[in-house]
């Protein structure tokens, strides 16, 4: 009694009648709430075309469980048409992001040892750790300043200043300063050209970069000009410590930095290692940053929890006795709110994958090769699934409860987030040390909501005061 493809509801009849009521709803900015709005009306599971994009959509813990089951051996994401686009037709190497099949795999597998891997940890900790402390100087700086004891402000550009900075001195072994009083103008052009290049991406999901390119459109411009800058800054970057490497190539006894590590490891081509630490650093500023943002704008609202979050981090730092790695594995409950702000803020709406073998979900038939989408938004507010989904609740992520594909805020997989270590210690580092010198308030208690620009961003500025403890 399983029944066929053909039968699943939802709007996958007319492709251009849905692009066009998709633009109607302001679908480019409101794709998650679509989403959670097509679950309430199809059930757990409805197939979508819009313009020339069609998948299938689920959103249970289980259903997830039996897609990366046939994900295959090189799981494949839903291609991001502009990004490769771009590459084409500058006649840049695709990276890790962009790369499938086997040549996915090969790089895949030498970048995990030096990114992700456990063993890298503790290069990457001392690092960030002081990158962390720079900031809270910052702060300290900025409260000082003001003369009021306290700093009210829309922390972004700090946040997207600290992201940058950290990710730089994992890749580069190397701090660019951008936590001073004098900020580089290249590398602010490079966090503008970042969230240009995601804002400008999200219309290309549904219309045809090609197109776009031969009709002159100022998107697809506007995409290549961000594109340009990205790459320009990264090449800079990688030149610079190409030399220093070619210059001084004796042993060394400090941590190189995950570029000159792979460069001497010799293993990836240049070119290989050049774009995918490209897209390391580009993927590095927006994912974190805004992450962040939404966990000091939860903790503003949720005072209690920020104090119970303070005396975890207060007992952490007394029992590990400045051995920072250890710290890190005595605070739980800050990696249960960076869990609880995935789940109701995640970075990515949805994870998807080009099934690779016939399954089966929630009793109906889908052939081999479909893109299925989990909805990873529409997930972390099913009350279904989650419980009061609308409280932010950390210590849900303790209890010993059941946790089976919930927390899939950086993916599954070998194909999951490559820069996960990274993201997750710069980002538990950030609020150990933000929280063990401030508190955070927020003036008004407005619900601030989701836009989506290929990311989800906040649709408004947050603005907090940061007062000294
Ligand atoms: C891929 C989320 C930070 C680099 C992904 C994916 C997700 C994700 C959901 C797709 C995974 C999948 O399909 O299973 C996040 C979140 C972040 C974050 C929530 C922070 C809060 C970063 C950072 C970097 C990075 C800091 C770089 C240092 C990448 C790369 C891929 C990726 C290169 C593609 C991996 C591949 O295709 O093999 N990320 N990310 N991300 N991310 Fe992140
Ligand atoms: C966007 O429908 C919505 O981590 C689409 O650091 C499906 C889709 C496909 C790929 C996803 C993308 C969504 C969101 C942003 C992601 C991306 C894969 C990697 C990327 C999740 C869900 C991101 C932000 C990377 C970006 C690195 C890049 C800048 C070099």
């Amino acid at each position: 009694n399983v029944r066929p493809f053909n039968e699943m509801p939802g709007l996958w009849k007319s492709s251009i009648a849905n692009l066009y009521n998709f633009w109607k709803q302001d679908g480019f900015q409101n794709i998650h709430r679509i989403m959670l709005h097509n679950f309430n009306t199809f059930g757990p599971i409805y197939r979508e075309k819009i313009g020339y994009y069609e998948s299938v959509n689920i959103i249970r813990p289980e259903d997830a469980a039996i897609l990366f089951k046939a994900e295959g051996q090189y799981p494949r994401r839903l291609r991001v048409e502009a990004w490769t686009s771009y590459r084409d037709y500058r006649n840049r190497k695709y990276g890790v992001l962009l790369k499938e099949g086997e040549d996915w795999k090969s790089n895949r597998v030498i970048l995990n040892r030096e990114v992700i891997s456990p063993k890298v940890l503790g290069n990457f900790v001392p690092l960030l750790d002081e990158v962390g402390e720079d900031f809270v100087a910052r702060v300290h700086k900025k409260i000082e300043r003001s003369g009021q004891n306290k700093w009210t402000t829309d922390l972004s550009q700090e946040l997207f200043k600290y992201a940058l900075e950290s990710v730089g001195s994992v890749l580069y072994g190397e701090r660019f300063g951008l936590l001073l009083d004098y900020i580089d103008p290249e590398a602010q052009n490079f966090i503008d050209c970042i969230s240009l290049m995601f804002k400008t991406t999200s219309p290309m999901l549904y219309i045809p970069p090609a197109l776009l390119r031969r009709l002159g459109a100022k998107v697809w411009k506007d995409h290549v000009g961000a594109w340009d800058g990205i790459f320009n800054q990264a090449d800079r970057c990688i030149q610079n410590i190409y030399r220093q490497l070619r210059r001084d190539s004796g042993a060394r006894d400090k941590y190189p930095g995950v570029l000159a590590s792979l460069l001497m490891l010799d293993r990836l081509s240049i070119e290989d290692i050049k774009a995918s630490v490209t897209e390391l650093m580009a993927g590095g500023v927006d994912t974190t940053s805004i992450t962040l943002l939404w966990t000091l704008y939860e903790l503003a609202r949720h005072p209690a929890l920020q104090e119970e979050l303070r005396a975890e981090i207060t007992a952490a730092r007394a029992a590990s006795r400045g051995d920072m790695v250890e710290m890190l594995k005595m605070v739980p409950l800050v990696k249960g709110a960076l869990k609880e702000t995935l789940r109701l803020h995640p970075v990515a709406v949805s994870l998807q994958r080009y099934i690779t073998e016939d399954i089966i979900i929630q009793n109906y038939h889908i052939p081999s090769g479909t893109l299925v989408q989990l909805g990873l938004y529409a997930m972390g507010r099913d009350h279904r699934i989650f419980p009061r989904p609308e409280q932010y609740l950390p210590s849900r992520w303790l209890r010993s409860e059941n946790h089976y594909f919930k927390s899939l805020g950086f993916g599954f997989g070998p194909r999951q987030c490559l820069g996960r270590r990274i993201a997750e210690t710069e980002m538990q580092l950030f609020l150990i040390h933000m929280l063990e010198n401030f508190r955070f308030e927020k003036q008004r208690q407005v619900e601030v909501r989701s836009t989506f620009e290929l990311i989800l961003l906040p649709e408004k500025p947050i603005m907090l005061t940061i007062k000294p403890l």
